[in-house]
């Protein structure tokens, strides 16, 4: 495996699933697409004819048991990355899967309890904000202990717009919110104990009960805190920021590196409109250092263990909203497998 080309298939061709199978033809060393699989035939053709030939397989499984394949890459909806993740395991196959992991904890639970089975990790999550650069050199930062301990982060995530009929407020938390569950415990390296979310329904033509921007409040251990909002129909654009305050120092992220201009009485700058643009060179760095982790058999990516705290956050999110009130979130043990 060390000097052949990782054969990747592909699991769901919508957006997300696109721009992998993009970057995988075009950008990513040492892999390779050779096959797809989309619930809509058509576009796994098209999207398969487009990057490389790769084969269009007509169900899911039959591309994860395919003997040409070495490796899958999981971009369906959320509600079937947990079976397609299952499905991966039982073949022993390396899986990337976009977060969620699940939509449920129990199916969720199920995939811990099969890599301890099988001994070994072959699950990594795409928690994509591990690999983009500015959050990157942030972590470094507070890691290398110039800042001191880490004691609050202070976020916000907005996109421009959403449609508001096709979107749930569960899906906030497990879909965009679950990004800033993860990066809290990365970034402050404690684990969520009691979490409040609150929301307000911002256009008041009033299409759905949707509340599209939510307020998060999260409690760790370790005494630190965090707090941010999810705004899902901003409409200046798409941005993701955090500060993170230390004992001695805190960092910011938020603008991106766009030029910023001055003239005419004013500062001028661009906003990004779509994640894809903001997070182009986050998911190739993620796929690629999957691709070398797989290659090499040294996991060093998101486990499956990142993905089932942040959906318990995620989770227990949605019940405070729903009840109005704070949730304690259960601490459970880090199995050995995880436990680094
Ligand atoms: C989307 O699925 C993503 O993963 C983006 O990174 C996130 O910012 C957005 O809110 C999600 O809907």
């Amino acid at each position: 495996m060390k000097n052949q080309s990782l054969r990747v298939g592909v699991i769901g061709t919508g957006v997300m699933g696109e721009r992998h199978c993009e970057n995988l033809f075009n950008k990513i060393t040492d892999a390779h697409l050779v096959a797809v699989s989309d619930l809509k035939v058509g576009r796994a053709e098209r999207i398969g004819r487009l990057f490389g030939d790769a084969k269009v397989f007509e169900t899911p499984k039959d591309l994860i048991n395919s003997n040409d394949v070495d490796a899958v890459l999981v971009a369906t909806s959320d509600d079937v990355h947990s079976s397609l993740i299952l499905d991966c395991i039982k073949v022993n196959k390396p899986v990337l899967c976009e977060k969620p992991m699940s939509i449920n904890l129990d199916e969720a639970w199920q995939i811990i309890e099969s890599e301890i089975t099988i001994g070994r990790k072959l699950v990594q999550i795409g928690f994509c904000r591990r690999y983009d650069d500015q959050h990157l050199e942030v972590k470094r930062k507070f890691d290398s202990g110039d800042f001191g301990r880490s004691i609050f982060y202070k976020g916000w995530h907005r996109n421009r717009s959403v449609d508001n009929r096709k979107l749930t407020n569960e899906q906030i938390l497990l879909n965009s919110a679950i990004h800033e569950f993860d990066s809290i415990r990365w970034l402050l390296g404690e684990e969520a104990r009691k979490i409040y979310v609150t929301g307000v329904h911002t256009n008041s033509d009033r299409v759905s009960d949707l509340l599209d921007l939510i307020t998060v409040h999260v409690s760790l251990s370790g005494d630190c805190v965090a707090n941010f909002d999810v705004y899902m129909s901003a409409g200046y654009g798409y941005e993701i920021g955090f500060e993170l305050i230390g004992q001695n120092g805190t960092a910011t992220i938020g603008p991106p590196s766009h030029p910023f201009y001055r003239d005419n009485l004013k500062y001028t700058s661009t906003v990004e409109s779509h994640w894809l643009g903001r997070l182009q060179q986050a998911y190739l760095s993620e796929v690629q250092s999957w691709v070398h982790s797989v290659k090499s058999d040294d996991f060093t990516g998101p486990t499956a263990w990142d993905g089932y705290m942040s959906l318990q956050s995620a989770i227990y999110g949605i019940k405070s909203l729903e009840t109005g009130s704070p949730m304690n979130i259960p601490e459970i043990d880090v199995p050995d497998l995880y436990d680094l």
